[in-house]
């Protein structure tokens, strides 16, 4: 049995269990206590990062280390458009989801959800968040040539960027009505495997109040890379030295 440990939340995940449905594999998930930095978690994530795919006795972690691993493991019914070309701007469109336009949508977080900052402060740093998205959304209206990001068929590129678009819809952050992005996400919500997936990440929104009490009794966050990068962006480097001095934030520490 192929099994996810993920957060049906996370867009990562999202991806990854996008790419299952569509090679029509069966599946379990596990939803783990992600934060709390358990040895199990730990052996299989390093990072503590949901998703993490399991089959055969591999466990991978990082969802386009696993989206490359099931293209490749089950190739029937690729998901990976047909061209070097094409191969190549689906991995660059991976890339800017998960590593730019993320780090946005995780700082919205940060702030409304998870309370790192309030009054004018917070709204500054909605602004931010705001301006980026929108930059990000006219990127991504300019790689829509054809009613896909794959192409003419749905496919791998258009799995990677739906479920940050809808993350940044978390908070009223949808594309412009009318851009060709808003027609080509109302194309893709109407296909099964996605209704899923979305409806599944709605039934797991976090309520601010218990994840502000979590924070404040321990509840750890992860601070890595482009994340640790939008908070100092976005003005909020004393919003990481707080969390290190209160211990609510964590990096990678693997081997210790
Ligand atoms: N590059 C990784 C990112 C995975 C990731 O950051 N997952 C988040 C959830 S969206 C996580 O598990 N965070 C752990 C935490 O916040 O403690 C991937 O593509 O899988």
């Amino acid at each position: 049995m192929l099994k996810v440990i993920e957060h049906p939340l996370s867009p990562y995940a999202q991806k990854v269990k996008l790419a299952l449905h569509y090679k029509n594999l069966e599946f379990e998930t596990e939803t783990p206590a992600i934060g709390t930095d358990t040895e199990a978690f730990n052996l299989s994530s390093p990072r503590g990062e949901v998703p993490v795919f399991q089959h055969d006795g591999l466990m991978l972690y990082d969802s386009a280390i696993i989206g490359g691993y099931i293209e490749e493991q089950w190739p029937e019914q690729p998901l990976f458009p047909q061209t070097p070309v094409d191969r190549a701007n689906a991995r660059l469109i991976e890339d800017a989801m998960d590593t730019h336009f993320e780090g946005n949508t995780w700082g919205l977080g940060e702030v409304h959800v998870f309370g790192r900052a309030q009054g004018a402060r917070a709204k500054q740093m909605t602004t931010y968040a705001v301006e980026q998205i929108q930059g990000w959304y006219r990127w991504l209206d300019s790689k829509l040539d054809a009613d896909w990001f794959n192409g003419d068929a749905y496919g791998y590129a258009d799995l990677c960027v739906l479920p940050f678009v809808n993350g940044a819809g978390r908070f009223d952050m949808l594309p412009q009505q009318g851009s060709k992005l808003s027609i080509w996400l109302a194309r893709i919500n109407e296909r099964d495997d996605v209704k899923i997936v979305t409806s599944q990440a709605r039934a797991a929104e976090l309520d601010p109040e218990t994840m502000q009490s979590a924070v404040a009794s321990g509840f750890k966050r992860e601070y890595r890379d482009h994340r640790l990068e939008w908070m100092i962006r976005a003005g909020g480097i004393d919003i990481v030295a707080k969390g290190i001095e209160q211990d609510n934030i964590r990096f990678n520490e693997n081997f210790h």
